[in-house]
C-alpha cells in the first residue's frame, strides 16, 4: 500500500487526541500492553486487545468494558496491598474523572473470565482534584495528561485470585457528550485477604449507570455546578 495524503488522512482518527492504556508497571516490572493496530505481530500481553483508542460514547456499548477486547493471553502476579500503575501512549482531555474497577473471576482467564456479569467493583477513582470548579484543570484526568500514569492500590484484604483490572478515563470536556475510554488487563492477586465487595458495590459493564446519570451527562461550563461525583457509586469502604 502506498502511503499518500489520503491514506494518512484515513489513519489519523485512530492517531489523534484519545489515549489507551499501553503498559502496566508493579513492583518495578513493566509488563508491555497491547501496542494497537497491529494484531498479527503483537506479542503475547495481559492486556485485552483492542480495536482503536477512540472513545466509546454510549453507556450501553459493548467496548464500554474492555474496549471491544475480549481476554488476553499472559497474566502478571500483584501482591494485595501493592500498587499498579497504568500508563498511557497519549492523552490530551483535562476534565473528567479517573476509574479503576476490577471484576474477579471464577476460576481461570480466558474465555471464561471476559467481565460479563455483575462482579465489577472500583478500587479508586478521583473527579476532581481540588476546589469546586468544574470548568478547571483541576480534574484527575489532568494528572494523566501531565505524567501519562495512574497508581493505584490493590486493596490489602482482596481476597487472592485471578482479576480483571480495568481502567477507565472519562472525558467530559464536550459538554453532554461524555467520551469514554477502557481498557483491562488480567493480574493475580496473591495474599491472605479475604475480602469480597457486598453486593451494593458490584455493577454490570454495560451498564454501570445511565446516560443521563449527572456524572455522564454534565456541562461543566453551565456554570453553578459546585461538585461533581463519579457514576457508578463508590469504592466500597470496607477496603483496606
Ligand atoms: C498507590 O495508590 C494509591 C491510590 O490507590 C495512591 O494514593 C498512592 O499514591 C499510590 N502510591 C504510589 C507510590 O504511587
Ligand atoms: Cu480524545
Amino acid at each position: 500500500m502506498r502511503f499518500d495524503a489520503t491514506t494518512i488522512l484515513a489513519l489519523a482518527p485512530l492517531v489523534a487526541g484519545h489515549g489507551a492504556v499501553v503498559s502496566y508497571t508493579i513492583d518495578g516490572t513493566v509488563y508491555p500492553g497491547y501496542t494497537g493496530f497491529s494484531p498479527d505481530s503483537s506479542p503475547d500481553t495481559i492486556q485485552f486487545q483492542w480495536p482503536d483508542y477512540n472513545p466509546t460514547l454510549e453507556v450501553t456499548d459493548e467496548k464500554m468494558r474492555c474496549n471491544g477486547g475480549t481476554s488476553a493471553e499472559l497474566s502478571a502476579p500483584i501482591a494485595a496491598g501493592s500498587n499498579i500503575t497504568a500508563t498511557w501512549g497519549q492523552w490530551t482531555h483535562s476534565q473528567g474523572p479517573v476509574m479503576v474497577w476490577m471484576f474477579k473471576c471464577d476460576g481461570d482467564f480466558g474465555s471464561s473470565c471476559t467481565g460479563e456479569g455483575k462482579g465489577w467493583f472500583k478500587i479508586d477513582q478521583m473527579g476532581l482534584t481540588s476546589g469546586t470548579d468544574l470548568n478547571s484543570n483541576n480534574w484527575a484526568t489532568d494528572i494523566v495528561v501531565k505524567t501519562l500514569e495512574w497508581s493505584s492500590k490493590v486493596p490489602t484484604n482482596l481476597a487472592p485470585g485471578n482479576y480483571l483490572i480495568r481502567h477507565e478515563l472519562l472525558a467530559l470536556h464536550q459538554a453532554n457528550t461524555p467520551q469514554f475510554y477502557a481498557e483491562c488487563a488480567q493480574v493475580v492477586v496473591s495474599g491472605s485477604g479475604s475480602d469480597s465487595v457486598p453486593s451494593d458495590y458490584l455493577y454490570e459493564i454495560p451498564v454501570y449507570a445511565p446516560q443521563d446519570d449527572p456524572g455522564i451527562t454534565v456541562d461543566i461550563y453551565q456554570g453553578g455546578l459546585t461538585s461533581y461525583t463519579c457514576p457508578g457509586g463508590e469504592v466500597w469502604s470496607g477496603f483496606q
